[in-house]
Formats: structure tokens, sequence, C-alpha cells
């Protein structure tokens, strides 16, 4: 049922809620609009692009305290790719899913891609998973994967990245994410150099399974699960891996998985140097991997990071749509999990049209002349200039919501979701 309601959602739930808002919105959308050169390319680059949606943060999230349980859950991957639809639907934002295998094995991929195409979704990267023992798992993953000291350990692992390219193939993705919680808890438990030369040396067997178009994310992470050491545990090893795999292998940048204060957007200008940037897994965090709305703690930082994206995506002349992985990756414990994720495609939304919106060349000359306060003035401008009606501008024009947030509240759409699935569901992932 839900199917046809995310379509009949759009179509004049949408108009309705549009024409209601839109005197207002263009009385706005004009004021700041005038006030912007490039107003037309901005638009157009805020239409193309798109945000994938994780498979696994549809339902609620949980700590190792607890996890309350929300109400009207996805099920199935046929209901997740629903809701991702309906989300897509609101703000024309979110037209991609990036699933996680075990969690979301495709049984038919031919009605998957049938359903993902009549939800105009199309499928990021695939995500495999080698942090947790699956039932009928024959070796524990307790000790590691990749880099285990015990080959038949690695063997299983790396099997089982081969078996999620083989899923995302099927399904039209050509990326792989691998994220290792391998490591060590305390000093003298690992040998750091056979870990990373173990894992070097799976990933290239990884590597060597990928299709011609397809490109492996090394995705690392300071700490958790592991709390001394972590075998890819900061952009600079996640670099080494992908400088010795190959030119299809990239590092992709988690915001949340950085030591305290880390400059993640010099991180991020330095890989884009290197041509070796994947893309992103946004969320925010104010101690560890919190794993919270995106833009939500530190908004200034999530601008920053879009100013250095946008800067360095021109120098290369990179499409900004297509040549690199926009991923949420982020845990809903006490919001509603697309009421969150809404509030997130905006939070990027409205980063990267305030990136898109800098006098580039006003800036390059303060620079070039130490003039520090003029360039500081150029992007505090910007970030304090309300750009909100730009982008709720290029979703009318796609189609979208002026306000995706208060139409989803205004159509009870979670009311629907309980009583179209019941209170029982609870979505498989984190
Ligand atoms: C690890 C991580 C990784 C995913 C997992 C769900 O913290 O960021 O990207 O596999 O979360
Ligand atoms: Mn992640």
């Amino acid at each position: 049922m839900i199917k046809r309601l995310a379509m009949q959602l759009e179509k004049n739930k949408i108009a309705e809620h549009n024409d209601r808002l839109l005197i207002g919105h263009q009385r706005k959308f004009d004021f700041v609009a005038e006030g912007i050169s490039n107003i037309e390319e901005v638009i157009q680059k805020l239409i193309d692009f798109q945000v994938a949606i994780p498979s696994w943060a549809l339902g609620t999230g949980g700590t190792r305290f607890a996890r309350f349980s929300g109400s009207g859950e996805p099920g199935s991957l046929e209901e997740k790719m629903e809701d991702v639809g309906l989300l897509h639907a609101l703000n024309q934002s979110s037209g991609a899913i990036s699933l996680h295998i075990p969690w979301d094995i495709p049984e038919n991929y031919a009605a998957i891609k049938t359903l993902a195409a009549q939800l105009d979704l199309r499928f990021d990267a695939v995500n495999s998973n080698t942090f947790q023992d699956q039932k009928n798992q024959g070796l524990s993953y307790k000790f590691g994967s990749l880099q285990h000291v015990n080959k038949a350990v690695r063997k299983q692992a790396i099997e089982h990245n081969i078996e999620v390219i083989r899923h995302g193939i099927e399904l039209g993705s050509e990326a792989l994410t691998v994220w290792l919680s391998d490591g060590s808890c305390f000093p003298g438990q690992l040998n750091f150099r056979k870990a990373f030369q173990n894992t070097l040396e799976s990933l290239q067997e990884v590597y060597a399974a990928l299709p011609a178009n397809w490109k492996v994310f090394v995705e690392y992470k300071a700490f958790e699960p592991n709390f001394y050491s972590m075998t890819v545990g900061d952009w600079g090893q996640s670099l080494l891996y992908a400088n010795k795999l190959g030119p299809k292998a990239y590092t992709l940048v988690d915001l949340g998985h950085h030591l305290p204060n880390a400059n993640i957007e010099q991180i991020v200008s330095l890989l884009l140097m290197e041509g070796k940037l994947a893309g992103f897994h946004f969320n925010d965090s104010k101690y560890g991997d919190d794993d919270l709305t995106v833009g939500s703690i530190k908004p200034y930082q999530l601008f920053l990071i879009f100013n250095e994206l946008v800067e360095g995506m021109d120098a290369r002349g990179m499409d900004h749509a297509k040549d690199l992985g926009w991923m949420i990756d982020a845990s809903h414990n006490v919001k509603d999990p697309l009421e969150d994720l809404l509030q997130s495609v905006e939070a990027i939304m409205l980063a990267y049209a305030q990136a898109l919106t800098i006098d580039r060349k006003k800036l390059n000359a303060a620079q070039e002349h130490n003039d520090v306060v003029a360039a500081q003035e150029i992007l505090q401008d910007i970030f304090r200039t309300d750009l909100r009606p730009v982008i709720a501008e290029a979703r009318r024009i796609s189609g979208g919501a002026l306000q995706p947030l208060q139409l989803f509240r205004d159509l009870k759409v979670r009311d629907r979701l309980v009583k179209e699935r019941g209170n029982k569901t609870v979505a498989s992932g984190l």
C-alpha cells in the first residue's frame, strides 16, 4: 500500500503544500537570490546533487545501554526502499540507497530493481560487514577479519567482500565500502606491521575482484570497537592502503571517525589534491562516533568541509554530483529516523549551497595578500547568510516540497506507517 501512498503523496499533496507556502517563499527567495550572481548555476547544481541514504539507519538505533524501539519501522529491504522513496519524494535530494550486507540481502534482484526504478532510486556503494559474526559463520571475527593472524579467517572475510561485490553488480552499484573494526584493545596484543600487511594482502584479493568500472572505499576510524589501535585508524593509514592497492581504491571520510579537534576540512583538501577522496559518511558528533544529525553540533565545520570540496573539485574539473560518494551514516536513538534524515539532507544541501556562493576570486585575493580578516569575513558572511530559500527553490523546481519536514508531519506519515506495518516491526541495522 505504501507504494501507492508514496506515489499519491507526492503528486497532489506536495503541490497543495507548495501552493500554500509559495508567496512567502517567493519573497524570501527573491530577497536572497538578488545577492547571488550565479544563482541559476547554484540551483542546477543543487538539483543534480543526490545524497545516498543508509539502509541501516531507517529504524531506531541504540547504544550498548539501551535501544528504545520506534514504531512503523521498515521490516524488509522493500519497506526500507519505500521509506527512502518517501524521503526522495519530499526533498528530491535522496535519490540513492546504500545497502549493508548481510543486513539487506536482496532476495529477488529483478523485483528490487523494479521497485528502485519506481521510486526513482539508484544503488550507491554496498557495504561489507566483517565486524559481526553471522549465525552460520564458520570462523569468528573476534580478533579481526582481514588482519587476522589465521589465514583461514582472512580467506572467509575476503570471500564475504567478494560476495558483497556480486550483490552490488546485480543491483547496478559501482562501489564497495570496506570499514574494518579490526585492531587491538591492549598494548602487545597485535603486531601492527603484520596486521597492516595481512590487511593489505587481503584487500588486494578483494581489489582483484572489482569490475573495471568499480571503486573500493577504504573507511578509516580512530577507535571503537577496538580501543588501543585500529588497523585502518586514520586518513594516512587509509591513504597508504589506497595508494598501494591501485587507482580504483580511495579513502572514505566518515565525519565521526576522527580524534577530537581533527581538522577534517584540511584532510579533505589534501585527499582531493591527491585524487584519492572516495566521498563521505556524513553525520555529526561532539565526543566520539556519535552518529548524530548532520550539522546539528558543528555546522561551521560542515560548511568549511564543503568550502574545501567545491574549491578542490573545481580545481580538478570534477563533476560535483557524480565524482564523489555522498552518503549519510547516522543512527537515531531519540528521533524519528525519517525526520532525522530529512534534517540531515537539509543540512548537507545548505552547506553545499553556501560553498557554491563563496566569491572564490575575492577569497583567493585575500589569501594571496595574507589579508586574514578579509578572508574570514568572506567565509563568515556566507555562513551567516540564510540560503534556505535557495535550496527550497531547487526542491520546488524538481517537484519536491518547499518544507519537507513540515509536510511529513502535516500528512502524519509516521502514523500511516504504523497503521500499515504495526508498531512491532524492527529494522535490521545498528
Ligand atoms: C562504522 C561505520 C561504518 C558502517 C557502520 C554502520 O562506525 O561508520 O561505516 O559500516 O558504521
Ligand atoms: Mn561510516
